[in-house]
């Protein structure tokens, strides 16, 4: 059974005598989706199939080639693996508001399921369905360990703040999942023609897919338990060296939710027959990552100066005409034609992989701060810039990262200095001291 915290009623309703649709957006995996599992489960009460949709839109916030082919293909897995459980799977072009209440009105659906998600422009789409369905409409957190709204009602100051709450809420939440059944009968429909689909895509087709990752839900398991046999002791040794391949490497799956923490989580812990979360890696994987969800559902201002708390405000208020050294337009940023070569190391990293290193990504960020006109600029280049180019772009993890690095958010103040005000500084020498960035800067200056 799904644990009912993990659910909550959108929009009540009388169920009908329907199937029951599974609207899949964030999560994108059949395996080990609380939101799938519940979908299952309210179709079996009722006796009634189940159906899984996708409402692919055109153009996903600046969404490119690149990560539409890393998602499509992830998604084309997804369709095979539910055939195998006689669950069909159907991708709805166009916007969401209209495809998914049209879905549920012409097959008279009579209970639609969706997973959660803190963005803005997801809650807008279950907005605008809402308005058009008179059956109940249910969501699911498939991508927390601890249910978003279960681990914290507010925004959260900082991590220190919302640690204990997910250490205390773990226990209860980091359940083993139950396996989803094969449906008796199966349910014939129309196949997707998935190239007129695709041709109808407005994308920017000029960031091109990356090949040094393979998309989908089992080449994401594959590279959880490469990482966990092969490269978790590199991990917390050198995983704030941009120079060695330490990082997990599963946020992009992570991201589409090819994979769920909750499952690497569960695989982390078997493998030590323990879990110190104290360690690196669950703290990232999960006060982390949490937090960023916990940013995004509570400050609708996530993406902007107006999200940071005041003292921040204040800080860079009071530093706006301060003489910058170097004033960067989109254009030098993107082309990583600034003055610092370390920095158009790691902007060139991001363009040819479509992934920077984490430590690099502060840093990166930092420093548009400190060469753009004002923060206003600085956060819109970051973002555009992110989310073109990186696999995990469009994340609450980028729109927090962003914020912290430029607006201080779960940061402290530090010292005063010229541009930043309190907001901590970091630059060239530093990182030195961190890593060897004359082999970082080679290995990226094509
Ligand atoms: N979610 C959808 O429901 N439909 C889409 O067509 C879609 C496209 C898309 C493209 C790039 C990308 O990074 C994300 C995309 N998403 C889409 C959303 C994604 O599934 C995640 O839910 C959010 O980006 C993270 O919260």
């Amino acid at each position: 059974m799904v644990n009912e915290k993990r659910v909550r009623l959108l929009k009540a309703g009388n169920q009908s005598n329907g199937a029951v649709v599974y609207w899949m957006s964030r999560d994108q995996r059949v395996h080990d989706n609380w939101a799938l599992l519940y979908a299952q489960e309210k179709a079996a009460e009722a006796n009634q199939p189940l159906f899984v949709v996708f409402a692919l839109v055109n153009e996903f916030l600046g969404a490119t080639l690149r990560q539409y082919d890393f998602m499509l293909k992830g998604l084309k897995e997804v369709e095979v693996e539910l055939r195998k459980l006689n669950i069909p799977f159907i991708l709805l072009p166009g916007s969401p508001q209209i495809e998914i209440s049209r879905f549920v009105k012409e097959n008279s659906i009579g209970l639609l399921v969706a997973d959660f998600d803190p963005l803005k422009i997801k809650k807008e789409w279950k907005k605008k369905v809402s308005e058009k369905i008179s059956v109940p409409f249910y969501e699911v957190d498939a991508h927390n360990i601890v249910p978003c709204w279960i681990a914290s009602d507010k925004e959260e100051f900082a991590a220190y703040t919302f640690r204990p709450k997910i250490h205390k809420l773990l226990p209860e939440f980091l359940d083993e999942y139950p396996p989803l059944i094969k449906m008796k009968d199966r349910v014939d429909i129309s196949p997707i023609d998935r190239e007129s689909v695709y041709s109808s895509l407005k994308i920017n087709k000029n960031v091109k897919p990356v090949d040094w990752i393979r998309p989908g839900e089992s080449a994401a398991l594959n590279s959880l338990s490469d990482f966990l046999d092969d490269r978790l002791n590199l991990y917390s040794v050198h995983r704030n060296d941009p120079n060695q391949q330490a990082q997990s490497d599963i946020s992009p799956y992570l991201h589409f939710g090819q994979i769920s923490a909750q499952r690497v989580l569960l695989n982390y812990r078997n493998k030590f027959n323990s879990l110190n979360m104290q360690d690196d890696f669950p703290e990232e994987l999960v006060v982390r990552r949490e937090l960023a969800d916990n940013y995004c559902n509570y400050n609708e201002n996530y993406d902007s100066f107006d999200g940071f708390r005041a003292w921040a405000k204040q800080t860079l208020n009071e530093h706006r005409k301060d003489d910058r050294e170097y004033i960067y337009s989109l254009d030098v940023f993107e082309n990583a034609a600034t003055h610092d070569e370390l920095w158009n190391a790691a902007q060139r990293q991001m363009i040819d992989t479509g992934k920077m290193h984490g430590y690099m990504r502060m840093y990166w960020a930092k420093k548009i701060l400190e060469w753009s006109k004002n923060p206003e600029e600085a956060i819109h280049f970051a973002i555009y810039l992110n989310d073109k180019y990186e696999l995990d772009g469009r994340d609450p993890n980028g729109y927090t990262g962003v914020a912290w690095s430029i607006g201080g958010i779960h940061d402290r103040a530090w010292f005063d200095r010229p541009v930043f005000g309190k907001i901590r500084y970091m630059n060239y020498n530093g990182a030195k001291k961190k890593f060897d960035v004359i082999s970082f800067i080679d290995k990226h200056t094509s």
